[in-house]
């Protein structure tokens, strides 16, 4: 173990392969803009934006300095029966550039919170009009929705999930993954194929009889997964046969939420409104933890019954709201506003699109997705390791290319800045190709 590596024995790192990663760390010790600079000195260009959170760029000034003044001024409120003034600022400005019918939103930590808090608001809805047998709740394969149990049972990412295997959520089921890359394989954008996967739901339903389920969740994106646009015209038919059965749609924006598409949610992009969506990463630009779960009206004046003094929902976090975040929050959705971000993510849609489908013609290339400013190019796996060509890409862009790139078993996935330089990308993906040339 080297000196740094001496120093990590005590951090339990997530989603990390321990034993390979301190063998030779790869540390960030700053970050400004587009770039992180290492702990040995080096400067990285970030063409993953932190972990899809940072979509302005590394310590935004303004976002800076509204947390400076924040953490200054109220570092932290309870949020149980009492408020502070930047978390209702902030749920209203949320509430706002939601769609229209959106009108209330619950803050949580993280998107694996989010994902548990909407769950557990489904489930609450049925109750409260009457339904309480809406219990059942469906997912699809390769989903992911975070970490806690609500979202692993929902998720469909098997090894996140097989260990817990026995103890996930009962009545949980799952429609089949959108992708099939004898059908989908170099499409631009959505799929063509594909939107009759929507009637796996249609068959649960007669499996179950639909006035037992509660809530489908989908990401109208798959991120994690790879990248996975919806084929054209399937979440469509997802909301129909939702609205035909009365079962909740929620739409996990985790990923997709602020700006990514070039639109400020999924819901926006696609013309389809889910009735929850639950949201997290760039809601603060990654800047301080933050979850927010969004719901349309009917959903909260569900819950708006019984004697007034009563709690209506027994759910939230001790940080719910917090007021450093909030403040982050607001200076995100401010900057958004003002440099017109989300118009600037979609006019780079198209070059974006252009660049990672030149990988079409690599031999070792598979399949290149895209769809806003969201991007995979997948490798064929190497015979026997699954995975490896992948993580093979990633170090070797960070050791000898100082280039940040995250790999998904062997897809490369691209979570560019919404506000890119195309100079910059175009000298990022020529190191990616240099790369995938040099391995085996
Ligand atoms: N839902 C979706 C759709 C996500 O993308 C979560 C929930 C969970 O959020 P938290 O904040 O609890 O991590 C996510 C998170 C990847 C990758 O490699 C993506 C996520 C997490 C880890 C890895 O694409 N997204
Ligand atoms: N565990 C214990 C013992 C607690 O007291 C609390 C909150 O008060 C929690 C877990 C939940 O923590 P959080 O509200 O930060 O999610």
């Amino acid at each position: 173990m080297s000196a740094v590596a001496d120093q990590l024995n005590a951090h339990w790192m997530p989603f990390t392969a321990n034993r390979d990663f301190k063998s030779r760390p790869r540390i960030i010790s700053a970050a400004k803009g587009h770039y992180y600079t290492t702990d040995d000195g080096r400067e990285l260009y970030d063409l993953f934006a932190g972990l899809w959170t940072t979509g302005l760029g590394h310590c935004h000034p303004k976002i800076v300095e509204a947390v400076q003044q924040q953490v200054a001024t109220l570092d932290y409120a309870i949020g149980f029966q009492v408020s502070n003034n930047k978390s209702y600022e902030l749920a209203q400005r949320v509430v706002d550039l939601a769609p229209d019918g959106f009108t209330q939103c619950f803050f949580t930590n993280s998107g694996s919170e989010s994902v548990d808090t909407a769950l557990k608001i489904a489930i609450g809805y049925h109750r409260a009009r009457g339904e309480g047998n809406r219990t059942r709740l469906i997912g699809r394969e390769r989903g992911y929705h975070g970490v806690n149990f609500g979202g692993i049972s929902v998720g469909g990412m098997v090894p996140n999930r097989k260990v817990f295997s026995p103890l996930l959520l009962p009545g949980v089921d799952h429609i089949r993954a959108t992708m099939d890359l004898e059908h989908t394989a170099f499409s631009r954008g959505q799929p063509e194929w594909g939107a009759h996967l929507a009637d796996d739901l249609e068959r649960l339903c007669s499996l179950h009889g639909g006035d037992n389920i509660a809530a489908v969740i989908v990401e109208p994106v798959a991120g994690s997964a790879g990248v996975l646009p919806p084929p054209v015209g399937y979440l469509e038919r997802l909301r129909e046969i939702c609205d035909r059965h009365g079962i909740l749609l929620i739409f996990d924006e985790v990923i997709t939420g602020y700006g990514r598409l070039g639109a400020s949610f999924a819901a926006e992009y696609f013309g389809v409104k889910p009735d929850i969506i639950t949201s997290a990463k760039q809601v603060t630009n990654g800047t301080i933890p933050m979850g927010a779960v969004i719901v349309q009206e009917h959903i909260f004046d569900a819950f708006m019954h019984g004697p007034a003094h009563m709690i209506e929902l027994f759910h939230g976090y001790t940080y719910s709201g917090h007021p450093v975040a909030a403040a982050a929050g607001l200076a995100t959705l401010d900057v958004y506003e003002q440099e017109g971000t989300f118009e600037q993510a979609a006019e780079l849609a198209a070059p974006l699109e252009e660049m990672l489908h030149a990988f079409a013609d690599h031999e070792k290339v598979i399949d290149v997705r895209n769809i806003g400013l969201m991007g995979a190019i997948e490798m064929a796996p190497r015979e026997g390791a699954p995975g490896a060509r992948g993580l093979e890409v990633h170090k070797k862009c960070f050791w000898e290319e100082d280039l940040m790139v995250r790999n998904g078993m062997d897809a490369i996935q691209i979570s560019p800045f919404l506000n890119s330089k195309l100079e910059d990308w175009e000298q990022a993906f020529e190191k990616i190709r240099r790369v995938m040339d040099a391995i085996d």
